[in-house]
Formats: C-alpha cells, structure tokens, sequence
C-alpha cells in the first residue's frame, strides 16, 4: 500500500503512526502544498478533494478522510475494539477530533507557525484559541478520567480514538497552546511516544517534529 502525504500533515503522520505501530510497510509519496501538488489533476483524480491523507490499494483504489484509513487498517486488530458499544465509544472521540479538536489546532499552527504571511482576520485566531482550548480541556478531563493506565476511548489497548488524537495535541505548541498545562495529556503523549513502533512526524527525526520548514 502507498500513502500519498506531505511531509508536516498532521492528519498523514496519523495514518503513518497507525501503520508503524501496526508493523504495515507503506510505501510513501510527499507531496507538496507549498509547491500547489495538491492542485494537479493527477491529485485530483486520487482524492476529489485535493486533501492528504490519500491511501491506494495494491490494487490501485483510493481511500481519503484520515479516521477512514484509520478505521480500514485497524480492523481485525486490537486498535479497533471487539464489541458494539465500544466500537461506538471509539467512534465519538473520532467524530470529536473532526468537529471539535483537529480544525482550531490545525488552523493556529498553519497560521501562527508554518504560514505567518498569510493574511488573516485577528478575530479568526481569537475564536480558533478558544476552540481548542476548549476542546483539550474535553480531552484532559476525559484522560483524567481514564485513570494512569486508561486510553482515551478504551480501558486497556489505546485505539484509533488515540491516534487521531495525537498529532495535532502534540503539534499543539506550534500554534501557541502550552498543553503542560494539563497533566493528563501530557502523561498520554508520553505513554504514546513510549509504544513499540512509535514514528515521529518526520521518521527517524524526533527533534524535526516541530520544523517549520519541509526538508
Ligand atoms: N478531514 C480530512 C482533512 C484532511 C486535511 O485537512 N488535509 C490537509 C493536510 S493536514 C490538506 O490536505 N490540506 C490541503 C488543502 O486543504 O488545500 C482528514 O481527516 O483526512
């Protein structure tokens, strides 16, 4: 399987971490926004939506939306939990991190971090701030709530609730969020960076994570 990425996407390193921590190869092709790859026809004919995330199939097909490949690796695996209610459980923090917690971090760290000359209305980031503040306090108290050894979404075996939620949380900072602030998460974001298989953003380069730069 190939993913198609670029290089500081925090919603590829999702799909990147999963198939690390899985022990899946995926063959990768970075692509670049700055360089306006994402805005070729041959994109396009990948993932209408000219977005990464794009996974293909050995057999050429394409899946886009990153909780979507999240969910097509998981199945089958400890990642994505036996039982309905569980399952529904991993599905609401999924639905959180979309609606709630990946667009405010996301957009402060595009704008505060990667892209300062892009131009942009101060209100924007006002309610951006207060969006994500809000939404890692839901995350804090959920984790706080899970207890020393809990997941986000399951008791004992982190989940794709986790991986989604992981990126951006610890990407965090480039958009002017201190997440020391709250003790459950940053207990959470060690014990993942301390799971067999772990990948940093740019692979083998911890100490690029936060770049600002492709490389
Ligand atoms: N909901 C999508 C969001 C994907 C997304 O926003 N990707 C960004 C990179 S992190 C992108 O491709 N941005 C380029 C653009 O929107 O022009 C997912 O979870 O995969």
């Amino acid at each position: 399987m190939r993913i198609y990425d670029t290089q500081r996407s925090g919603n590829a390193w999702k799909v990147r971490l999963l198939a690390s921590f899985l022990g899946v190869r995926l063959k990768r092709t970075s692509l670049s926004i700055d360089r306006g790859d994402l805005k070729t026809d041959a994109f396009a004919a990948l993932n209408a939506l000219r977005q990464v995330p794009v996974l293909q199939l050995p057999d050429g097909r394409t899946l886009s939306e990153s909780l979507a490949i999240l969910f097509y690796l998981a199945d089958g695996t400890p990642w994505w939990p036996e039982g309905r209610l569980a399952q529904a459980e991993v599905l609401r923090w999924l639905s959180f991190e979309q609606s709630q917690h990946m667009h405010p971090l996301a957009q402060l760290r595009l704008h505060l971090a990667l892209h300062p000359d892009w131009p942009l209305a101060t209100d924007l980031l006002a309610h951006w701030r207060h969006q994500a503040d809000e939404a890692l306090r839901q995350l804090e108290a959920q984790l706080a709530a899970a207890g020393e050894s809990g997941w986000v979404a399951t008791p004992s075996h982190p989940s794709i609730a986790d991986v989604a939620l992981y990126p951006y949380t610890r990407l965090a900072a480039m958009g002017g969020l201190d997440t020391g602030r709250f003790p459950a998460i940053t207990h959470w974001l060690r014990r993942i960076e301390a799971l067999p298989g772990y990948e940093p953003l740019f692979p083998g380069r911890s100490d690029l994570t936060e770049s600002r730069q492709e490389i």
